[in-house]
């Protein structure tokens, strides 16, 4: 058995055994109660879900395991690189615990090693058109690397529920893996004429996907670690996180359940955001003439926005009430390897001007920006102009936590996800008794 494997088995036993006993003696403790609010209102804040890799707070925002942003930063091995690697938060989320250099090490080897794409998924993929949103490409090419399924080849066999964890833990690692080829030429196909190019042995796993889109820059290759680091998961209850859980619950393998959850990241509540928050500002830009706006025509810009009835995209959370700690990592990236670029400049001029606009509506329960706000500018540095492609980026990233999520689910043997809906009319009747 593998190391990761071996670790997280050993770490599953124990927590599952010590939930079990949690459970029977205190199931039927109280932990939340419900509003009719929240049931109207998008299940707000309801405590309704075992998460284990990483956990929101409204203040502080995203741990993961426990720890802060800068505090992964720090302790994460960088390998050759400056900022942490994926690859470490990866064995965090699953084991909880933090991975040596070669631990992380191994996992990039393993990924390299499971890196396997059938070609008939991009012959699916050819099969759209190019003018395809990249989201639904990458959407089809996961389903199609679904034939791969080893939890649903196994299931089929009769496997029993005591090995569920094990291929999950296989699938997971195996999807991971191919996700950057794929990404990669859904890229160059939309946007490069079909050019692929090669993956390179040698590189880690983030920057192996950088080369891929054929970005070879050492910084941008190091941009790529960080972005894939601070995207990966945001707790249990956001529409990706939670679309695997649910779909995941009903026992569809890893390929089905992160295949679901990209359709949720691909809206623009969601993962979207990072695509309309550079088109956003490029429209900006345009409109005022210059690449160079003063605050006061920022303003403009975004009352103008505002009265038109739309939403300032990468500002406002479901569950945050500060700045996005993902948005300040990447603020502080920029300002060590590119504070002179004009369109991160207005990143930061937005970021001085829209909160107070957007807490003068009275009605906005967070002004601030998310993680959305800042990651557009920075790819447009480099050179990736293409924002239709940046939610795709995302998901690669999100891969990491959603599936270390799910393979703690069927390590904890969750069942299928049943919560009671009701009716208006049903409320009324409720309300009429009380
Ligand atoms: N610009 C303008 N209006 C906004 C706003 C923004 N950035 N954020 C919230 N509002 C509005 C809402 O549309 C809502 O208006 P309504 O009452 O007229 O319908 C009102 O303020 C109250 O909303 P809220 O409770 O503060 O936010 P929410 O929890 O309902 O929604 C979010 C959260 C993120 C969907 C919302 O802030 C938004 O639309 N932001 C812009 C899109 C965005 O950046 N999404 C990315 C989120 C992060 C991610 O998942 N990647």
């Amino acid at each position: 058995m593998d190391p990761l494997k071996a670790k997280f088995k050993e770490k599953a036993a124990a927590l599952a055994a010590e939930v079990k006993s949690m459970l029977k003696e205190h199931g039927e403790k109280v932990i939340d109660q419900v509003t009719l609010s929240q049931a109207y209102g998008g299940m707000r804040d309801i405590k309704s879900m075992i998460w284990e890799t990483s956990l929101l707070d409204a203040q502080e925002g995203i741990r993961f395991r426990g720890y802060s942003i800068p505090e992964l930063s720090e302790k994460l091995p960088k390998g050759r690189g400056k900022e942490p690697l994926p690859e470490g938060l990866f064995w965090l989320m699953l084991t909880d615990e933090i991975p040596t250099e070669e631990e992380t090490l191994w996992l990039t080897n393993e990924w390299e090693k499971r890196r396997n794409v059938p070609s008939h998924v991009y012959a699916a993929i050819d099969a759209l058109p190019k003018e395809t949103h990249a989201m639904t490409m990458f959407t089809v090419g996961i389903m199609a690397l679904q034939t791969e399924s080893i939890f649903a080849k196994r299931y089929e066999e009769g496997m029993p529920k005591s090995e569920y964890w094990d291929v999950t833990y296989e699938d997971s690692m195996n999807l991971i893996a191919n996700l950057p080829p794929v990404a990669a030429y859904i890229y160059r196909r939309k946007f490069k004429d079909g050019q692929r190019i090669e993956p390179n042995t040698r590189l880690d796993w983030a920057s192996n996907f950088a080369h891929m889109l054929g970005y070879d820059d050492a910084d941008f290759k190091n941009l790529m670690r960080l972005y894939m680091t601070i995207h990966a998961d945001h707790e249990g209850g956001n529409a990706s996180a939670h679309t695997t859980h649910l779909v995941g619950s009903t026992l569809s393998d890893p390929y089905l359940s992160f295949a679901a959850a990209m359709n949720a990241l691909a809206g623009p509540l969601h993962g979207l955001a990072n695509q309309e928050v550079i088109k956003w500002i490029f429209e900006m830009v345009d409109n005022l003439g210059t690449t160079q706006p003063t605050d006061e025509q920022i303003v403009e810009y975004v009352k103008k926005t505002l009265s038109e009835g739309r939403v300032v995209p990468g500002y406002g959370h479901a569950v945050l009430r500060q700045p996005d700690p993902r948005f300040t990592a990447q603020k502080v990236f920029a300002e060590q390897y590119c504070q002179n670029d004009d369109i991160v400049k207005i990143v930061w001029q937005i970021f001085n001007t829209v909160p107070p606009i957007l807490q003068s509506l009275g009605k906005i329960k967070n002004p601030w920006p998310n993680v959305d706000a800042h990651s557009g500018a920075l790819l447009v540095h480099y050179g990736m102009k293409e924002y239709g492609f940046y939610t795709v980026l995302f998901g690669v990233s999100r891969a990491l936590g959603v599936l270390a999520a799910q393979c703690w689910s069927r390590a904890l043997g969750f069942p299928l996800e049943r919560p009671k809906s009701l009716t208006t009319e049903l409320v009324k009747e409720m309300l009429a008794n009380t």
